[in-house]
């Protein structure tokens, strides 16, 4: 017969599974979730990025490779948020409890961003650069804007 400690042991083993592991799916291990979305965001910034120089002029406009940065931007868009899993808000982040607590409000930011980066992929596809300009700027708004509430300041 086991132990009353054993059983204790035993259901806070389950309880600490059900809790931990389980909650972080699809990802093994909670740094599995932040490494992911760093990458992701990391990606999508080096990519959203090379657009700068040219909206600036300091760089050569070249329809196909801002339609690249920009297509490949908005792929990457679509990831990062599935790392945003419960008890992840430690370890090597900068993600503020915020996203957890006010998660409704964190969504429509991921929203958003998502929107304003899927309307750059469009226009980079039409090859207007001044619509381009005018839609980095608007995208970038919307990068700001999460960052602002959403994520510690260095
Ligand atoms: C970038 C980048 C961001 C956003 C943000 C806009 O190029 O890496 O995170 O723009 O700085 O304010």
């Amino acid at each position: 017969m086991k132990s009353f400690s054993q059983l204790v042991v035993g259901l806070l083993l389950a309880f600490g599974i059900a809790a931990g592991v389980q909650a972080q799916a699809p990802f093994k291990k909670a740094e599995d979730a932040i490494k992911y979305r760093k990458s992701a965001l990391f990606v999508m910034a080096q990519h959203f990025g090379r657009i700068a120089p040219v909206v600036k002029g300091e760089k050569p406009y070249d329809k196909d490779e801002v339609a690249m940065n920009a297509a490949i931007a908005e792929q990457m868009s679509k990831l990062p948020f599935a790392g945003f899993v419960a008890g992840t808000d430690t370890g090597d982040t900068d993600a503020k409890p915020e996203i957890w607590t006010d998660a409704a409000k964190f969504k429509s930011a991921e929203e958003k961003m998502q929107q304003e980066m899927s309307k750059l992929a469009e226009v980079a596809k039409g090859g207007n650069l001044d619509a381009i300009k005018a839609q980095f700027g608007a995208t970038g708004k919307a990068c700001k804007a999460c960052h602002d509430d959403f994520r510690k300041k260095k």
